[in-house]
């Protein structure tokens, strides 16, 4: 008989296999060269697909990730691994410089956050368990039980520390804390931000080093990142007073959507805990949390989803994917829901969506978070599919996201038009994510 290879099954190996070249004993890293360190939001990436091949590997990571959570609740966006070298990667955390309240583990990571996507990871973790019999169950109960309060914790400090804008909404202090970096959704915002070019003199651009300057923010920009770093790190990373203090406290759609989410999952969690007080408190923390995106974050007149600079109100002209991911939220009111399915599936994104406005003169094919398709976005954005009914759009996107890994390579980033595989080729939410999509 002829050998029939399936496609599947060869992207499910691939995709185990960049997940076990990726673990690095007790986390993930998202790629080998360009990030040897653990990131916050790659991690609840990850442990999604972990579920289906490594449960054990998925908690230890999400464990690894919150025991470096400092005591105000915040869990920092890189855990910085100390047998990398400093200058593997900038900034590293000398020039984070955390300070010692943080606690131990803590010292060796940075002061900004990432979308807490982990409550929703771990919920999903659990879910998956019985495939891999009682053990599998009793591993993950253990593990719930530890996160829980953590993930309580984590999401307190974003609703309370991080409501800069006194509505109901986290606000972001730094691009980074986004996930989408240099998005076009932060450059009205960041033009408030001064830039002191000298700072690149003395801290030379380590991404530069291994990543296509093509691809990557402009030196312009690059020296704000920095500044705002310096700035919220010289304020020892408080957050009283963030709108006069920080020249950046920006209320991000994506962002607060999937805190939003977060709350849906906790109450899932609590649920499982027996805590059914808990459970009806997350779940009203949710409905306030859409309620709240909802009334802030819509343009009446283009009826999409914005950004909006908590410092002088203004909403983002962008039109951006994260306006998209409030579609995550089952309580959004349904005309929300098809006005964001109507620009998804307008000339300006299409499936699977592009990081940008695809008609908007800051449009670029291959610079990062600026027009290139990203699989964690698509993937979010069909869970919002699924959580609204839409199963035909949702499935279409599946097969969308999996044609494009499977024909190129899984890549940390796409050419929106080509389909090419772009940055990091070994990339580990992306293969996380394929395991999902595949199971
Ligand atoms: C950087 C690790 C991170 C992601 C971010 C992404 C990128 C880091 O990589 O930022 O140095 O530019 O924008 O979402 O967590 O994968």
């Amino acid at each position: 008989p002829v050998a029939v290879s399936d496609p599947s099954a060869e992207l499910w190996q691939s995709a185990a296999r960049v997940l076990d070249t990726n673990w690095s004993g007790d986390h993930m890293v998202p790629s080998r060269r360009l990030y040897p360190h653990q990131w916050s939001w790659d991690t609840a990436f990850i442990a999604v697909g972990l579920a289906f091949v490594n449960p054990a590997r998925a908690w230890r990571d999400l464990r690894s990730l919150f025991e470096a959570q400092w005591p105000d609740g915040r869990v920092p966006h890189i855990v910085f691994d100390p047998a990398t070298a400093e200058d593997d990667y900038f900034p590293g955390p000398g020039f984070w410089n955390v300070p010692a309240y943080a606690g131990r583990r803590a010292r060796g990571s940075t002061g900004i956050v990432q979308p807490p996507l982990h409550a929703l990871a771990a919920w999903e973790v659990y879910r998956h368990a019985a495939a891999h019999g009682a053990d599998g169950v009793s591993e993950a109960r253990t593990a719930l039980a530890w996160l829980y309060p953590r993930l309580v914790a984590q999401q307190e400090y974003l609703t309370d520390r991080r409501d800069a804008g006194g509505s109901g909404l986290a606000s972001i202090v730094h691009p980074w804390e986004s996930g989408l970096d240099n998005s076009p959704a932060w450059d009205e915002a960041l033009g408030n931000v001064p830039a002191d070019l000298a700072l690149l003199e003395r801290f030379p651009r380590r991404d530069l080093a291994v990543a296509h300057a093509a691809h990557r923010p402009t030196d312009l920009d690059y020296a704000r990142y920095i500044g705002l770093v310096r700035n919220y790190r010289d304020g020892g990373y408080s957050d009283t007073d963030l709108t006069q203090r920080h020249p950046f406290a920006v209320e991000c759609p994506a962002f607060n959507s999937i805190l939003g989410t977060a709350e849906l999952a906790l109450a899932q969690i609590a649920g499982v805990l027996g805590l059914t007080g808990d459970a009806r408190r997350h779940r009203d923390r949710a409905r306030e949390i859409t309620a709240a995106i909802a009334r802030r974050l819509w343009d009446p007149v283009t009826r999409t989803f914005r950004a909006r600079d908590a410092r002088t109100g203004r909403l983002s002209p962008a039109r951006c994917v994260s306006g998209l991911l409030p579609l995550m939220l089952p309580d959004l009111p349904a005309d929300r829901v098809t006005a964001i399915m109507e620009e998804a599936r307008s000339e300006r994104f299409g499936l699977p969506a592009p990081s940008a406005d695809r008609t908007a003169a800051t449009f670029d094919t291959r610079r990062y978070w600026r027009g290139p398709v990203w699989i964690n976005v698509n993937w979010l954005l069909r869970r919002g599919m699924l959580v609204h009914g839409l199963r035909g759009e949702a499935e279409e996107l599946r097969r969308a996201m999996l044609r494009l890994v499977h024909e190129h390579g899984h890549y940390e980033y796409f050419h929106p038009e080509t389909g090419e595989g772009l940055g990091a080729p070994t990339f580990s939410w992306t293969a996380a994510l394929c395991l999902d999509l595949l199971a």
